[in-house]
């Protein structure tokens, strides 16, 4: 019933709604609150065959009502020399955090499982009617979590944030924070069993514990309606309030300080006008400091200002035609023993990395990074394509797997909704056409739509070849009706044929939309010499590069790409010893950051599009 009067009532409001979550999700804007970090070493246990969460009839201990002291999230110690407990946090050995569990131990290299994690604290300082909340940026995959023997709740989708609140529940001293992270693939996951990454495990993310006055905004979204006029239009969530309360919204250089009066839900709505505002671009990315204040709560950000669309098949930020300069990239970092992203540190080598080749855009594929990079994003003047894990073969037919995917698009959005960076979120990469996937991906782009009409909305979709003509490439799918953009994966001259394939093969594109290509590529082991007609070298993935960039410039409403992929990444589907040894080798990188030839070749196309200007 909430969900359909906050649907009614976000509708009128013409808002991007939070509140009309049809999942318990309700966003909150974390970064840039302080917090104490709950990061470091953690003690850890691993549990293969979940013996801390079954006992020997498969029963969960935690729907018992008196879960015994055995259960890894009671954290017990024997009272008396006569008590048998099996399991001691105190003597176990540690993990990281955050940080995925398979490169900091060699045992776990393979592993996917489950994984105990305790950490102790103490509370911070509170006072007065105070709330505290626990947040995690990311674990993947199912994340278990309990606070001082109690389960606080769990949580699905190893990308995307997740809280609890723990006002009353925490100990001055010594509060014990269990957590059971479980990493194995499901068929009805999102993603689903078979990817061509590997499915690291753990506590990625960072786990903080934040301090609010009782009543705070939670979140607020800020978007920018029309480059000409600089209308703006927003609303700020405030938890704990109810109808009436005073929300004042400042965006200091710009001169705008508005107020607006919460509804029954805790929304409260602005317009404004920014005038004389300088719109983000990747030439200037200029960002505006912005203050959210309710009572003795304020919340600091900072955004960008610019509107995208797509008219014809023409791209447009701030109303000029813009090329996507772009590439595609894994969240990891293979420099200094690997693995996931957890600092700003490595997010920004790797845009660096795409800065050096004269990229404007990335690709973050196939999951939602870190909070980290699309921060420095908005920073550095670098645009973003964010996707949610609906990769290959999910489950279409599963409600439980579509939930699922809805869920983590929604938080996604609910993050992310107001970084300028981020100009397009992706549904889906390379799904098979069926009934049922259409369906699914339907209700899915209108879920993305009625969340945030400030970006476009496209998936990865695949080409296929004219049965009377086997070099016309056609790109035709449901799904590109429902797009902003057509943007699909293609791989003339690896998957198929060779190279000099894209000399002789021509599209059939049939819709009146922007044309991404959101990857191509080839394999190549860096430092393997040899002739660019042998797979594996360099200058075979150079000349790859040449020739297909030849073959896109040809493609009416040609807006970009972001060929696969800016490091080579591991992957267990990739064998061969002495060239893959379990990394795809599409990188123009190699996992440690030495440049490819190609590399080069796509620096040298980018520099002169970037002096064309479009
Ligand atoms: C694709 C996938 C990407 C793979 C890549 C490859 O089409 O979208 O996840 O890694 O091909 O290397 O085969």
């Amino acid at each position: 019933m909430k969900t359909i009067i906050m649907t009614a009532l976000s509708t009128l409001l013409g808002l991007t709604s939070l509140a009309a979550s049809a999942t318990e999700f309700q966003p909150f804007q974390t970064y840039t609150r302080p917090a104490l970090p709950l990061n470091g070493e953690w003690k850890i246990i691993v549990d293969p065959y979940e013996n801390g969460y079954y006992n020997y009839r498969y029963e969960p201990f935690d729907q018992m009502d008196n879960p015994p002291r055995s259960a890894y999230f009671r954290d017990a110690k024997p009272r008396h020399s006569g008590e048998l407990i099996e399991y001691d946090f105190d003597a176990s050995e540690s993990l990281t955090v955050p940080g995925d569990w398979n490169t900091q131990k060699e045992k776990l290299y393979y592993y996917e499982g489950s994984i105990w994690y305790r950490k102790l604290f103490n509370a911070p300082a509170t006072e007065g009617k105070q709330r505290t909340f626990l947040h995690f940026g990311a674990a993947n995959y199912r994340a278990d979590v309990y606070l001082n023997g109690e389960k606080l709740g769990h949580h699905v989708g190893g990308f995307t944030p997740f809280y609890f609140e723990t006002t009353g529940k925490l100990k001055p001293q010594g509060n014990s924070l269990v957590v059971k992270v479980d990493n194995k693939r499901q068929r009805d996951g999102v993603p689903t069993l078979n990817t061509d990454w590997w499915n690291y495990g753990g506590i990625t993310r960072s786990v903080r514990l934040l301090v609010t006055p009782e009543v705070f905004v939670r979140d607020y979204k800020i978007q920018l309606n029309d480059h000409k006029t600089g209308e703006l239009s927003g609303y700020a969530v405030v938890d704990g309030a109810g109808a009436g309360r005073e929300v004042r919204l400042t965006l200091p250089q710009l001169n705008i300080d508005v107020r607006a009066t919460t509804n029954a839900e805790g929304v409260a709505t602005f317009s404004a006008r920014a005038v004389g505002a300088q719109l983000w671009s990747p030439d200037s990315p200029r960002m505006y400091q912005v203050i959210v204040r309710t009572g003795n709560d304020r919340l600091d950000d900072e955004v960008g200002l610019r509107t995208i669309e797509a008219e014809g098949k023409q791209l447009l930020l701030n109303g000029k035609p813009i090329f996507l300069r772009g590439i595609s990239l894994h969240e990891e970092y293979a420099v200094d023993g690997g693995g996931r992203v957890t600092s700003v540190e490595e997010a920004r080598k790797q845009l660096q990395w795409a800065r050096d080749l004269n990229a404007n855009f990335v690709r973050l594929a196939h999951y939602p990074h870190n909070e980290h990079i699309v921060r420095l994003a908005d920073q550095l003047g670098v645009m973003l394509w964010s996707e949610i894990p609906v990769y290959w073969t999910i489950n279409w037919d599963s409600e439980e797997t579509y939930q699922n995917a809805q869920a983590q698009l929604e938080e996604m959005i609910g993050r992310d909704k107001n970084r300028a960076s981020i100009i397009i979120w992706s549904l889906a990469n390379e799904t098979p056409v069926s009934e049922a996937r259409n369906r699914f991906l339907t209700r899915l782009a209108d879920r993305a739509r009625s969340l945030d009409s400030s970006r476009l909305i496209s998936a990865a979709m695949e080409k296929h070849y004219d049965p009377e003509n086997p070099e016309r490439a056609i790109v035709e799918d449901p799904l590109a009706e429902l797009m902003d953009i057509v943007s699909f994966n293609q791989y003339i001259g690896w998957y198929d044929g060779l190279h000099e394939k894209a000399e002789r093969v021509t599209w059939h594109i049939p819709y009146d939309k922007p044309v991404f290509i959101s990857e191509f590529g080839a394999g190549a082991k860096q430092g393997l010499q040899g002739d660019s007609n042998t797979l594996w070298t360099e200058a075979y993935q150079a000349e790859l590069y040449r020739k297909t960039l030849a073959m896109l410039d040809k493609i009416d409403g040609f807006v970009g790409t972001s060929p696969w992929i800016l490091a080579d990444f591991r992957s267990p589907r990739r064998t061969l010893p002495g060239v893959q040894d379990d990394f795809n080798r599409k990188g123009l990188l190699s996992e440690t950051g030495v440049r490819k030839e190609a590399f080069g070749v796509l620096r040298e196309y980018y520099r002169q599009r970037a002096l064309e200007r479009v």
